[in-house]
């Protein structure tokens, strides 16, 4: 097993992210199934409104994503992409303290919200799309390179491993050779195992009990499980009653060395990382 490596505190534009300690990443879509009745002045306000809540909730960043990436969904244009979540960065880095991460794997909205004060690009395609390295590098910011296969559409259709711990560490490493590359020191990197992005139940299972194996490649772990389906199938619950199952995982992800949780329900992750630190902060 691998000893988790420690950070003190990673640059995110104009702010600090704490990595001493686990920080959690409230999650805010943007997408127009989640805000549907509305106008655009309405969906800015509504989404600060939910933005200002989490940070008050104890949330360290806020993760604005404009392009669903729920096994199954509709492809979203770079214009509209764009159009959906640069206001929404505009008006938090204007509003509130807080860092902001945009999970986006389009160039174009890499450039325009680190422009516009973003502190972290958040990429579920790990930098693969045409122009994403170059334009991750420009912006100077962190990332956040996660696992997955294939594209959200197609991608839980029968996927297969023959070691998922392994096949997972070596496309990480993979990719934060690609970041060199072109320019990406590894200090800006973070990684994430992708739970639920072109994975059976059985992967996401191993891949959580073993992940501290992940951290062999040095860089802190994001972890994100909240709400996800891997809890549905093991406990039979709809996306609604998934919460306490939720927080069971955040507890096990902190316990075995993650260092950034991305959840939606902020305020009862905030507990439960109070707590752990409360145990050990102990004699
Ligand atoms: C993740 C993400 C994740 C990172 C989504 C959902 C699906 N970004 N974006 N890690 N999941 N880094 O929240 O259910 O696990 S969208």
């Amino acid at each position: 097993m691998s000893a988790v490596p420690t950070f003190d505190r990673l640059p995110c534009g104009s702010r600090f992210l704490d990595l001493s300690r686990p920080q959690v990443m409230g999650i805010l879509n943007v997408t127009p199934d989640s805000f549907s009745d509305g106008g655009r002045f309405s969906q800015r306000d509504a989404a600060l409104r939910h933005a200002e809540a989490m940070l008050s909730a104890g949330a360290n960043l806020i993760d604005i994503g404009g392009e669903s990436t729920r096994p199954g969904a509709r492809a979203v244009s770079p214009v509209e992409e764009l159009e959906r979540v640069a206001p929404i960065v505009e008006a938090i880095a204007a509003e509130l303290d807080v860092i902001i991460s945009v999970d986006t794997s389009t160039p174009a909205v890499m450039r325009e919200t680190a422009r516009l004060g973003a502190g972290l690009i958040n990429d579920v395609r790990s930098l693969q799309r045409d122009g994403a390295l170059d334009a991750a590098a420009d912006s100077g910011l962190p990332v956040c390179l996660m696992h997955m296969r294939g594209e959200p559409t197609t991608m839980q259709q029968n996927p297969h491993y023959a070691d998922v711990l392994l096949e997972v560490g070596d496309f990480l490493r993979g990719r934060m050779v690609a970041c060199a590359t072109a320019g990406i020191a590894a200090e800006r990197l973070i990684l994430d195992p992708g739970f639920g992005f072109a994975k059976a139940l059985e992967h996401n299972l191993r891949l959580f009990k073993h992940m501290e194996t992940l951290h062999g490649l040095g860089r802190p772990l994001l972890v994100g499980v909240s709400r996800k389906s891997m809890i549905g199938k093991v406990l039979g619950h709809e996306v609604g009653g998934r919460l306490y199952g939720s927080l069971g995982l955040a507890a096990l992800a902190i316990t075995k060395g993650a260092h950034i949780l991305r959840v939606h329900d902020v305020a009862e992750t905030v507990d439960v990382v109070r707590m752990l630190a409360a145990v050990e902060a102990a004699e």
